[in-house]
């Protein structure tokens, strides 16, 4: 933290006063014309640039603790997406508007909203500017502002996606989901490709889920024999972590499902129904293949505003670079980081917020009394829903190393019922009333309570 921020973190409204006046102070010398159309700069305590999961989760949290006006949320959208239900949208299962509500109606009322976007980062000056031109300084800051979808870095997705009757969707975006299910209605036969590409992604199993809810569809009305299941992945596995990929292989196996590995979608030609695919271990071999469904997983990456601010962003990814542990930021001790827009080396998933969320309120709020955090770190906590059918889940929980943290005292590698009403009925209820509300930190305690405490 800068000194001029540690001032008004212990000046708190004094300090608030004074840089007020010093701004009406630089005011005072620009002409009347300017002072009407330059945007007032104002101050927070506590500003949290997103709300999504992470943003809501932490907004509630301080805003609780810290009282009215004393946080502000910066975001653009006026929705609020649940989007670990996009997979049961695209395959057929929920409607798209349960899993959207109004901002307003997520955000909690003693924060302030601000709707607009973050255009750059200055840490240095403690300050976030935003698209519209306001200056917004804060003591501290809270990076919560997801990924960026890259469709347009496959030549021709856009494009495809856009053409009514494409027979092609995304359960990645609220503007694509819709179009999985319609297209996957449509389908009679011939080739259904999945892809999964070449760039971190958020819900690293989302990419096959709605593979298997295709193969349940299609069986339920019994097309399945007509068409062709064909996964292409650019990981080297079916999953990324060995204890679920094992159980994962006997399940597309069974259903006749075909798996491509190290490929990835480089081209969609939507008018001839083709898409293109490199071996990633051979960039020089490309194949073609028909289609009459495709779903893409979009190549993802950081939002700009913060891949472009140096001082901010891990170099080689572009994400907000902090400590794994802490989720802090090693240089800027004012600014830390929840979410998918960290560089944080575990899968980007709603679950992994929650229980970052827990470790982010636990190290500010220390942080604001001058403390350092008295909790555990977080250990990589994540989780992934794995849906293998309408009725099915393998319920994937795993740490940092890939080793397995799961939370029901039970083999969850294998296909339960039970795990899919978890996925598919609680979590909606435990997310829109605890989790958005601040009252959910992760299954931990569950865990613990469930392993008589022998566990981590
Ligand atoms: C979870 O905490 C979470 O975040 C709210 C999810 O996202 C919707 C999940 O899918 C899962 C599985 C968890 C973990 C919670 C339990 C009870 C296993």
């Amino acid at each position: 933290m800068t000194a001029r921020a540690a001032a008004g973190v212990l000046l708190g409204g004094a300090g608030r006063q004074a840089s007020r006046r010093a701004d009406h102070g630089v005011r005072g010398l620009a002409s009347a014309s300017a002072a009407r159309e330059a945007p007032a700069e104002e101050r927070c305590r506590l500003l949290v640039v997103g709300g999504g999961t992470g943003g809501c989760a932490l907004a509630a949290r301080f805003s609780r603790a810290l009282g009215p006006g004393q946080v502000v949320v910066l975001e653009p959208a006026d929705t609020h997406y649940y989007q670990p239900m996009f997979t049961l949208v695209g395959g057929g299962v929920k409607p798209l508007s349960a899993s959207r509500r109004p901002m307003r109606q997520v955000l909690p009322a003693r924060a302030k909203w601000i709707q607009d976007a973050a255009a750059a980062f200055r840490p240095e000056e403690d300050l976030v500017v935003t698209a519209g031109g306001r200056r917004l300084r804060y003591d501290y800051l809270i990076v919560a502002m997801g990924l960026q979808l890259r469709f347009e870095d496959v030549p021709g997705l856009r494009e495809a996606l856009a053409l009514p009757g494409s027979g092609v969707g995304s359960n990645y975006s609220p503007l694509h989901v819709e179009k999985t299910w319609a297209a996957l209605r449509e389908l009679r036969e011939g080739k259904a490709l999945f892809t999964f590409p070449n760039t971190p992604i958020k819900c690293a199993g989302a990419p096959q889920k709605i593979l298997y809810l295709a193969d349940d569809h299609l069986r339920r009305a019994g097309r399945r024999d007509a068409v062709r299941l064909h996964y292409h992945t650019s990981l080297a596995d079916i999953f990324g972590v060995k204890h679920y990929a094992n159980a994962l292989w006997p399940i597309v196996k069974e259903r006749d499902i075909h798996v491509a590995l190290r490929s990835e979608l480089v081209e969609v030609k939507a008018e001839q129904k083709q898409a293109v695919f490199r071996d990633l271990d051979h960039p020089e071999r490309r194949t073609t293949l028909e289609y009459s469904f495709l779903h893409a997983t979009p190549p993802q990456g950081p939002p700009d505003a913060l891949r472009e601010c140096a001082a901010l962003a891990d170099p080689a990814s572009g994400y907000l670079a902090v400590d794994r542990a802490t989720l802090r930021h090693a240089r800027f001790r004012n600014v830390f980081g929840v979410g998918d827009c960290t560089n944080v080396p575990t899968s980007k998933t709603a679950a992994a917020v929650a229980a970052q969320s827990a470790v982010v309120h636990a190290g500010l709020a220390a942080a604001m009394r001058g403390r350092e955090s008295a909790t555990s770190g977080y250990d990589g906590y994540t989780s992934c829903p794995l849906v293998t059918a309408r009725g099915r889940c393998v319920l994937a929980e795993f740490d940092f190393d890939g080793q397995p943290l799961e939370t029901f005292p039970l083999d969850q590698r294998r296909e339960r019922w039970t795990m899919y009403q978890v996925k598919a009925t609680f979590m909606p209820i435990l997310y829109w009333h605890l989790m958005l509300r601040g009252y959910w930190g992760g299954p931990r305690p569950m865990r613990k309570i469930l392993h008589l405490g022998m566990c981590r």
